[in-house]
C-alpha cells in the first residue's frame, strides 16, 4: 500500500516505526514445539554459578547474555547459548561490561553541584533532597515557561520511561534523540518515504550474492548477529562491494573497493540506476508491478551517465560499470545495505532515497538475499504514560520546516531557542543516558545552551562530559543490575525453519551503593511534580509483566526458559507488500526533489581536509571510555593520513599532532599519525568518542582527541532537520 505522507500521517507512521519492538493488538500465542537449549549450569570454577537473563547494552544491539557468579560478584559475561541471535558470541565490549559494573569511577550516589556548571564541586545528598530539587526546579520551569520549557535528551532503554512521561504526560515537544538526529533517522524516514517501512539493518547478507556497503565498515561497526549474518555472507560465498574514501576493515575483505570522494555517493548511486535503465537491466517485472513514478525518475536521472559520475566521485567510470553489471548479474539476490550512521553531509536523505530506489529497481525486497524484513513476535502490551493537558507543536512543525523528520524535534532548534529564547525560553533540562557534549557537534552552542538553563538534571552510570554540566546528578543502575528492556527479534541467520525470541533484561546481579532505576526516579519526581495519578507502573518487573502478559508469559516463565523465550517463527521471504516510490509528489509538494538528487557538498578550503570518523571496534563512543579492559586493548585515536600528504606536509608515522578547524577551533588534547595510503589526501580520519574532558573519568580523561569538538559547523538535511557533521575540515599541528 502507498504510505499518505501528510505530516500528521508521517509522523505517526513514524513514530510507530521507531519503536524498537514490533507491537501488535493480536497477541501471537506462545506455542509450543519451543526449542530448548539446555544451559551450561557450570562454569570452569568450583562454586561459579550461572546467572540467566543478561541482556547487553554497551552498544545498542542488546545481544543475550548470562554471567558468571561467584561469592555474589559476577566475574565474567558469556553470549546465553540459547539465544538464536547473538549465540555464545559477544564482542570486546560485551565482555567488558564487567569492568563497567565494578568501575571505581561510576557514579554511587545523587550528588548536587555545588560548584559551577563545567567545574562542578559535588556534595553528596539524599534520594530524598536530589528528587525534591529536581521535581521542585522543573515544575518552577514549567510554571514559568510552560511545559515546552523543559528539553530532555534521552538515549539507552532506561531513558524510554521517563522520556514517555516528559513527552506525553508533561507535554514537551522539546525531546532529541542522539540516535535519531544524530544517527540513523535520516535512513528510518528516506525508506519510510519511498517504500514505507524503516529499513533496520534488514538485508539477508548469509544468503545473498553480493554486498553493497556504502561507508559501512563493518569489522569496526560491530553488532554480534549483524556481523554474523555479513560473516556467514562471505563465507557462502558473496561478492562484496564496499564505497568509502578510507581502506575499512570492510574494504579490506571487499572484492571491488570504491575509493569515493566524501560526499559523493548519491551520484555514484544514480549512474549505477541510469547504466541498468538504459541497458534495460533492471527488474521491470517487479518495478511495474511495485513502482511508483519508475519513468519519471528513469527521464530525471538520465544526465547520469557513468562519466558524468566518475568526475564526481573521483573515481574511473570502469568501477562503477563494474559494479552495475555486477548487481545486475545476480539481481534479485543482492543486500543493498541501508546503512545506520547516516547524518553525514546534510543531502543524506537524497543518498538513503536512492538505496531504497535502488533495491527497487534490482527486485530485490523480500527475495532471499536481498532485503527482508524480519517476522518478530508480536503481541506484547504497551505499558504509557497518559496523555497529560499540554499538547505543544515541536518548533519545526510551528515554522513549517523539516516535514519528514523523525520523532522529536532537531537538537539545533532546541538549541537555538534556548540560546535566542525564541520562539520561546527552554530553561529546564532533563539528560538521561545522552552525552550531548560529545554527541551533538558544536560544542560550544551545546555549553552556552547548559549555561543559560535554570536547572541541569543528569542521569547516568559514569561521570562524563555531560555529568559535568549537571545541578544534580543521578545514579542509574547499569544494564547488569535491572529489569529492562525486552529484546525480540528472529533468528539471525533468515534460516527456513525460522524461530523468535523474547528476552526480557533481567539483572545478574543487584544494585550497588545507592543506584536506583529509572522508573523508581521518574515516578517520585513525578509526583512530586503533581502527576502521582498517572503513574502507569511502579516498578520495571511489573513493566515487564504487564507487557508480557498478553503472551501468557512472563519474568518466572521465562526466566525458568533460561531468560529466553522462543516461538516458532514465519517464513521469513515473500508476501511483502509495498510500493516503491521512485518519484514521490509528498516530498514534491513541500518543494524537495520528487526524485533522489545529488546535492554537492562545501569542498575543504585550501589547506584543510575533511574531517572523517566512525567507530573503534573495541569502544561504543565515549560510554565505553573508562573500562580499564577496553583502554587496554586501545587507549587513543591516531589520526589516519593519506601517505602522499604526510609527505607533504612534513609528518611520519607515530608523530604527535593537535588539530585546528575552519573555524580556528584547536583540540584540546593531542593524538598520533596513522600514514597509511588507505585514505585519501582530501580527508582524514579518526575513531568518534575520545578525548573526554571529564577528570573524574580517571583512566579515559583526555586520551586522545574529541573528535565532535572540532566539528562545529552543522550541514542540516533540509527534509528532516538532522545533522550532517562531515562537512568540518582540519590542519593538522605538529606537536613532536
Ligand atoms: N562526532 C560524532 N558525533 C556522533 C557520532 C559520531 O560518530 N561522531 N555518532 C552519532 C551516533 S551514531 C550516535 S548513536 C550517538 C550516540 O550518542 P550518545 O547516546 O550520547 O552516546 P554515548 O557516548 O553512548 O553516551 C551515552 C551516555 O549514556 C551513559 N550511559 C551508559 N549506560 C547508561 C545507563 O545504563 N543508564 C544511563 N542513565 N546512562 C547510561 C554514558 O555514560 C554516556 O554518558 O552519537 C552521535 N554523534
Ligand atoms: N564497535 C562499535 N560498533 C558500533 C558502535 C560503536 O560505537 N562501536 N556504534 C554503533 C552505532 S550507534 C552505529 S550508528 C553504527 C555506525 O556504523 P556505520 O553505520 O557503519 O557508520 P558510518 O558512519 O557509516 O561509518 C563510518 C565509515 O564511513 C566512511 N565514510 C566517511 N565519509 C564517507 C562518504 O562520504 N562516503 C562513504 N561511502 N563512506 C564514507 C568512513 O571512512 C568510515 O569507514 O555502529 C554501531 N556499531
Ligand atoms: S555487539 Fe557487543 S557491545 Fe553490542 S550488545 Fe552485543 S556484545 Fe554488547
Ligand atoms: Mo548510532
Amino acid at each position: 500500500m502507498a504510505m499518505n505522507l501528510t505530516r500528521r500521517n508521517f509522523l505517526k507512521a513514524a513514530s510507530i516505526a521507531a519503536a524498537s519492538v514490533p507491537l501488535s493488538k493480536v497477541a501471537a500465542k506462545a506455542e509450543s514445539g519451543v526449542v530448548k537449549a539446555p544451559l551450561v549450569a557450570q562454569g570452569s570454577f568450583k562454586d561459579t554459578q550461572t546467572a540467566v537473563g543478561g541482556v547487553c547494552e554497551m552498544c545498542f544491539w542488546r545481544c543475550q547474555l548470562v554471567g558468571k557468579i561467584r561469592d555474589g560478584r559476577l566475574i565474567k559475561l558469556e553470549g546465553n547459548p540459547k539465544s538464536i541471535d547473538n549465540g555464545e558470541s559477544i564482542c570486546a565490549r560485551g565482555n567488558a561490561g564487567v569492568k563497567l559494573l565494578y568501575d571505581p569511577d561510576r557514579l554511587k550516589y545523587p550528588l548536587k553541584n555545588v560548584g559551577k556548571r563545567g567545574a562542578p564541586k559535588w556534595q553528596r545528598i539524599s534520594w530524598e533532597e536530589a528528587l525534591d530539587t529536581c521535581a521542585s526546579k522543573l515544575k518552577a520551569v514549567q510554571e514559568k515557561y510552560g511545559s515546552k520549557g523543559i528539553a530532555m535528551f534521552p538515549h539507552g532503554s532506561t531513558a524510554s520511561y521517563p522520556m514517555n512521561f516528559f513527552e506525553h504526560t508533561v507535554g514537551t515537544p522539546n525531546v532529541s534523540e542522539a540516535s535519531f538526529f544524530q544517527c540513523r533517522g535520516i535512513r528510518d524516514t528516506a525508506y519510510l518515504a519511498t517504500i514505507g517501512m524503516p529499513p533496520g539493518e534488514n538485508v539477508d547478507m548469509p544468503n545473498t550474492k553480493v554486498m553493497l556497503l556504502i561507508g559501512d565498515h563493518f569489522g569496526e561497526n560491530i553488532h554480534v548477529s549483524h556481523m554474523k549474518r555479513y560473516l556467514k555472507g562471505l563465507e557462502n560465498g558473496a561478492k562484496l562491494i564496499v564505497v568509502d574514501p578510507r581502506y575499512s576493515a570492510s574494504a579490506a575483505k571487499s572484492d571491488i573497493w570504491i575509493q569515493i570522494k566524501p560526499g559523493t555517493d548519491t551520484a555514484f548511486l544514480l549512474a549505477i540506476m541510469n547504466y541498468l535503465i538504459q541497458n534495460e537491466k533492471y527488474n521491470a517485472d517487479f518495478v511495474d508491478e511495485y513502482g511508483e513514478g519508475f519513468d519519471e525518475m528513469a527521464e530525471g536521472i538520465q544526465e547520469w551517465t557513468l562519466e558524468k559520475a566518475a568526475k564526481v566521485c573521483d573515481i574511473q567510470a570502469s568501477q562503477i560499470k563494474e559494479v552495475a553489471e555486477l548487481l545486475a548479474a545476480n539481481m534479485p539476490n543482492v543486500a543493498i545495505h541501508p546503512g545506520r550512521h547516516v547524518s553525514w553531509y546534510g543531502n543524506d536523505f537524497q543518498r538513503q532515497r536512492a538505496l531504497a530506489c535502488l533495491t527497487g529497481i534490482l527486485g530485490a525486497f523480500g527475495v532471499k538475499g536481498g532485503f527482508v524484513p524480519p517476522k518478530g513476535p508480536k503481541g506484547l502490551a504497551k505499558v504509557k504514560w497518559p496523555s497529560g493537558d499540554e499538547e505543544a507543536e515541536a518548533i519545526h512543525h510551528e515554522e513549517d520546516i523539516y516535514p519528514f523528520s523523525p520523532p522529536g524535534t532537531p537538537t539545533d532548534l532546541i538549541r537555538n531557542a534556548a540560546i535566542e529564547g525564541e520562539p520561546y525560553p527552554i530553561k529546564g533540562c532533563v539528560v538521561w543516558g545522552q552525552n550531548p557534549i560529545q554527541t551533538i557537534p558544536n560544542q560550544p552552542m551545546t555549553i552556552k545552551m547548559l549555561e543559560q538553563m535554570d536547572f541541569v538534571m543528569c542521569v547516568d552510570v559514569m561521570p562524563t562530559d555531560i555529568t559535568m554540566y549537571a545541578d544534580i546528578l543521578l545514579p542509574d543502575t547499569s544494564y547488569l543490575e535491572r529489569y529492562d528492556y525486552i529484546k525480540t527479534g528472529t533468528q539471525w541467520n533468515f534460516a527456513d525453519e525460522q524461530q523468535q525470541y523474547i528476552a526480557p533484561r533481567m539483572p545478574l546481579v543487584a544494585p550497588g551503593f545507592e543506584r536506583k532505576e529509572s522508573i523508581y526516579i521518574t515516578n517520585e519526581i513525578a509526583k512530586r511534580m503533581g502527576y502521582g495519578d498517572k503513574i502507569p507502573v511502579q516498578t520495571q518487573e511489573e513493566m515487564i509483566n504487564k507487557r508480557l502478559a498478553p503472551l501468557n508469559l512472563s519474568i518466572e516463565s521465562i526466566r525458568a526458559e533460561d531468560g529466553i523465550h522462543l516461538q516458532p517463527g514465519q517464513d521469513p521471504y515473500g508476501d511483502l507488500e509495498l510500493d516503491i516510490v521512485f518519484s514521490s509528489e509528498d516530498l514534491e509538494d513541500y518543494d524537495f526533489p520528487a526524485i533522489p538528487t545529488y546535492i554537492p557538498v562545501e569542498e575543504p578550503p585550501a589547506g584543510f581536509m575533511r574531517l572523517l570518523y566512525g567507530r573503534s571496534p573495541v569502544h561504543t563512543f565515549n560510554r565505553t571510555m573508562n573500562n580499564a579492559w577496553l583502554l587496554a586493548e586501545c587507549d587513543s585515536n591516531p589520526v589516519w593520513v593519506n601517505d602522499k600528504l604526510a609527505a607533504k606536509l612534513g609528518l611520519k608515522e607515530g608523530d604527535t599532532v593537535s588539530f585546528v578547524n575552519q573555524d580556528g577551533v584547536k583540540s584540546r588534547t593531542n593524538t598520533t599519525v596513522k600514514v597509511t595510503p588507505g585514505i585519501r589526501q582530501d580527508c582524514v580520519y579518526m575513531y568518534h568518542g575520545f578525548g573526554t574532558m571529564n577528570k573524574e573519568m580517571t583512566l579515559g580523561h583526555d586520551k586522545g582527541v574529541d573528535d565532535t569538538s572540532l566539528i562545529t559547523k552543522l550541514a542540516v538535511d533540509p527534509e528532516t532537520g538532522a545533522h550532517g557533521m562531515r562537512n568540518n575540515f582540519v590542519k593538522l599541528i605538529k606537536v613532536s
